[in-house]
């Protein structure tokens, strides 16, 4: 299916999303909500697909967040359901059950830093900026902004950003944990790729329980994590690719991991 405001790219083992309104900046509007969840079911169904990297078309911005336009006409309870609506979107990328890397190629403010954070991790051109400019709206960020953010960095920097309102440099991001890895503009595309097909040479049961372990695991205490982990790694253990890594190893040979349940 052809989409109007995203691009959805497949080259097994890796699908690309990209947010395609350049000349809106990628910002996001009701529409590309819809199509990106129409995107991202169509991914999860893809057997032969491991990875996925979000990023924004243009050279300018990853997504220069929520459609201003579209969100000055909302009355409270259409704010409301947009807002629940991005997150359930950004919920659905986080839940995957592949990783998701965003590759930040430009403006990651509001709505694209939420869209950002809902993917396993960031790579970022060094021209990437970062914000959650909500407040300069007067309003607080609604697509999960507040509570992943608070996560990645903690309480005290998520307020600073959100109570000033300021861009920070992919430098600044970077130093704050919001980004794992700088690249030159024209290399993103490249270091994403490399480290997606790193990934994509594993198998899709153990990155699916990794991913699954350590997000269920972030939610609750350390015991219980490690309970979740136990219980995780006994089912991981049962399957196909985990008997082809093990005897591989000792074979002296490189593990063909076919996927595949139990
Ligand atoms: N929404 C709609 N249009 C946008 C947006 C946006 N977020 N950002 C840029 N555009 C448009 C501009 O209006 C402009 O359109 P036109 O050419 O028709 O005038 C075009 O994109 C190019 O933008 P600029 O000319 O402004 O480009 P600059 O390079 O000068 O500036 C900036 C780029 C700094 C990114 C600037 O455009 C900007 O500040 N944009 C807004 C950033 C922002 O405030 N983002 C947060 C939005 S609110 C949000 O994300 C809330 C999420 C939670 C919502 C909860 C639901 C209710």
């Amino acid at each position: 299916m052809s989409f109007e405001n995203i691009i959805l790219q497949v080259d097994a083992p890796v699908a690309t999303i990209l947010f395609n309104r350049p000349k809106a900046l990628n910002a996001l509007n009701n529409a590309l909500f819809d199509e990106l969840d129409q995107a991202l079911d169509q991914v999860c169904e893809m057997e032969e697909v491991k990875v996925l990297i979000l990023t924004g078309s243009g050279e300018k911005s990853f997504v220069a967040g929520a459609d201003i336009s579209e969100l000055a006409e909302m009355n409270p309870l259409e704010g409301k359901f947009f807002s629940r609506r991005g997150q359930l979107v950004f919920s659905k990328i986080e839940a995957l059950p592949i990783p998701a890397i965003a590759a930040v190629n430009g403006f990651a403010l509001g709505g694209g830093l939420e869209a950002a954070m809902g993917c396993d991790f960031i790579y970022a051109s060094t021209k990437a900026l970062f914000g959650l400019p909500e407040i300069n709206l007067g309003l607080i960020p609604g697509f999960g902004g507040t509570q992943r953010l608070a996560r990645l960095i903690g309480p005290n920097k998520a307020k600073e950003l959100v109570f000033t309102g300021k861009n920070i440099s992919a430098q600044e991001a970077f130093e704050l944990g919001i980004v794992n890895k700088l690249c030159e503009p024209e290399a993103l595309m490249g270091e994403v790729m490399k480290t997606a097909g790193l990934i994509a040479a594993k198998g899709k049961v153990a990155l699916r329980s990794g991913k699954e372990v350590i997000q269920n695991g972030m939610k609750t205490d350390l015991e219980t994590g490690c309970r979740i982990e136990n219980d995780v790694f006994g089912l991981t253990m049962a399957s196909p690719d985990a008997k082809e890594g093990t005897r591989a190893f000792l074979e002296k040979r490189k593990p063909d991991f076919k996927g595949g349940l139990f």
